[in-house]
């Protein structure tokens, strides 16, 4: 690594989280946000794709054209010698090896524990942390299936789209697509989680709901970053060996 000062508020030498860009063809901006941003980062960067990069996935093998670019972008950043993770959320549970493999991107379980400068840092996309929504949490559990996805992935390529498209409609209509941003994780569930796994920092999106939470729990001071969504400009997380620091991409 070179030595000598880093310029200020850059974010060089940092580890980066984004989730909730919920890209699709229909918001071009927010694919152009994250051209932008994949376009700038360096090789003493680490990025973090903590779910639902992705509006929707029906699978490896489907050739959205609306997205190439955003393949290019992750392939080019890897190449350039970026490390970026990228972990599963409830949209885009079906991203699968080959994506990883033609964009140099690493698959993350849900959930995945890392050494963040010095501290033990529990990732998640979040939505498993919203235990108080009982039905989807069943819902959860079903698409989580190796089997249904097995299923679902032999299915032809316009089947699922059609699938994918009634799911959106359905969501919208009955407005669940509020009510999941609304709703919250349960903050017994963080608690559990991060003892389980013995971490004092927890790292989340899906709740669109961004900021950084501290509290003691069982005389320890844990700490919850949440990640913002990218509706109205892009959100991420920056760790530095300063800290941890939420900041706002514009469109
Ligand atoms: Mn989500």
């Amino acid at each position: 690594m070179p030595a000598g000062p880093r310029p200020a508020a850059a974010w060089h030498m940092a580890t980066l989280f984004i989730s909730d860009l919920h890209l699709h063809p229909e918001r071009p901006a927010i694919s152009r946000c994250l051209l932008d941003f994949l376009g700038r980062l360096d090789p003493t960067q680490r990025l973090y794709i903590l779910g639902d990069l992705f509006e929707a996935w029906i699978g490896d093998d489907h050739p959205e054209p609306a997205y190439r670019p955003v393949k290019q972008a992750l392939q080019n950043a890897t190449a350039a010698g970026v490390e970026i993770y990228l972990m599963h959320g409830n949209r885009d549970f079906l991203l699968g090896p080959r994506f990883a493999r033609e964009t140099g991107c690493t698959l993350l379980a849900d959930p995945t524990v890392i050494d963040l400068y010095g501290r033990r840092t529990l990732l998640m996309h979040g939505d498993s942390l919203c235990t108080d929504d009982r039905e989807y949490q069943r819902l959860r559990e079903r698409l989580r299936d190796p089997q249904w996805q097995r299923e679902a992935l032999a299915l032809p390529v316009e089947q699922r789209l059609q699938f994918a498209e009634q799911a959106r409609q359905l969501s919208a209509a009955a407005g669940r697509e509020r009510d999941a941003a609304l709703m919250d994780v349960n903050q017994d569930e963080v608690r559990r989680v991060l003892r389980r796994h013995d971490a004092d920092l927890l790292i989340h999106g899906h709740t669109h709901r961004p900021g950084i939470h501290r509290f003691e729990d069982g005389g320890r001071r844990r700490e919850r970053a949440v990640l913002g969504d990218w509706y109205e400009q892009g959100s991420v997380l920056r760790a530095s060996d300063a800290g941890l620091e939420l900041l706002s991409l514009p469109t």
